[in-house]
């Protein structure tokens, strides 16, 4: 298994072989004309990027690459994928037009950077830079578009990992080992301001802003128990678990009309995307390989 772009427990989490479970529950209907399903797949050999019309039809294979692509995200208007690979060495940002063509090299440095999101206003990207061959200590930078005017904004022990913006722009939702375990944690974009909205002995991972700003999903990991969705409000209040078959269900992500849930889960053996009402209900498979299957964003186009 090559290795997973994302923070160790994950990695752990993935090597686990796990039971099946078949997941019940009406398919959810989903207008085709409802954006878009960007994720990485391992199905050709090694990891690369692909997207999918939000009823699973309509594969677009983006990235053909030898190296690890991984961790996609879409532009606010879907023209464009942000997205991570070791094809120069070691992790770096590119993007490229949501067709694939046209990839560019975004950084140039000896740190990971992976977990790329865009600002709404689609003239930044913010992402996680972990330490050389350290997935255990990272810090959350914004750049340009261009990879202009590196910004680091958090300095804290520990990780700090998957920056995701209000839709105003305004403030940054993370997660963080810096208390100990992972938490969700809030700061204004440009690094003031920490918030913590999170504190329990469990990890809380992955914070993803609904598009009308009220909500965050989030991951509940609970180590070798399972890993279930939550929403909450963005103060840390009002939180609900949308319990779903299988021992992990992680990486949700909101529709461009905030009715739907994107995610991942290997109920079904390996990891496979799925999508749920935003309530939890009415999940539905997209993806039918024996291969890792995961990291989705759900673009407008
Ligand atoms: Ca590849
Ligand atoms: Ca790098
Ligand atoms: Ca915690
Ligand atoms: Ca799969």
């Amino acid at each position: 298994m090559s290795r997973r772009l994302v923070p160790g427990w994950l990695c752990i989490l993935i090597l686990v072989v796990l039971p099946a479970c078949n997941s019940s529950g009406v398919p959810t209907e989903v207008p085709i004309e409802n954006g878009r399903i960007v994720f990485y797949s391992g199905r050709n050999g090694n990891d690369d990027i692909f997207s999918m019309a939000a009823d699973g039809s309509d594969l677009l294979q983006l990235t053909d690459h030898p190296a690890g692509d991984t961790c996609p995200a879409f532009s606010p208007d879907g023209s464009r994928v942000v997205f991570s690979s070791t094809r120069d060495g070691n992790e770096e940002l590119y993007l490229m037009n949501s067709d694939g063509s046209h990839p560019i090299r975004l950084t140039d440095t000896p740190l990971d950077e992976i977990q790329a999101v865009f600002s709404p206003d689609g003239q930044w990207i913010a992402y996680s830079a972990y330490a050389p061959d350290d997935w255990t200590s990272s810090d959350i930078f914004i750049m340009t578009v261009n990879g202009d005017d590196i910004r680091k904004l958090t300095d804290a022990p520990g990780e700090d990992a998957r920056p995701d913006f209000t839709p105003d722009g305004s403030q940054i939702f993370f997660s963080s080992t810096r208390d100990g375990n992972y938490e969700i944690y809030v700061m204004d974009a440009d690094g003031t301001n920490e918030v913590r909205l999170t504190n329990s002995a469990i990890h809380e991972i992955f914070p993803q802003v609904s598009p009308d700003g009220k909500k965050i999903v989030y991951a509940a990991v609970q180590m070798s128990v399972s890993n279930q969705i939550h929403v909450m409000n963005l103060d840390g209040s009002g939180d609900v678990l949308l319990e779903q078959p299988g021992r992990v269900n992680e990486g949700a992500n909101w529709s461009p009309d905030g009715k739907f849930l994107v995610y991942q889960s290997n109920r079904d053996g390996n990891y496979e995307i799925y999508i749920m009402s935003a309530d939890g209900a009415d999940p539905k498979r997209l993806t039918h390989e024996s291969t890792w299957d995961g990291w989705p964003d759900w673009g407008r186009k």
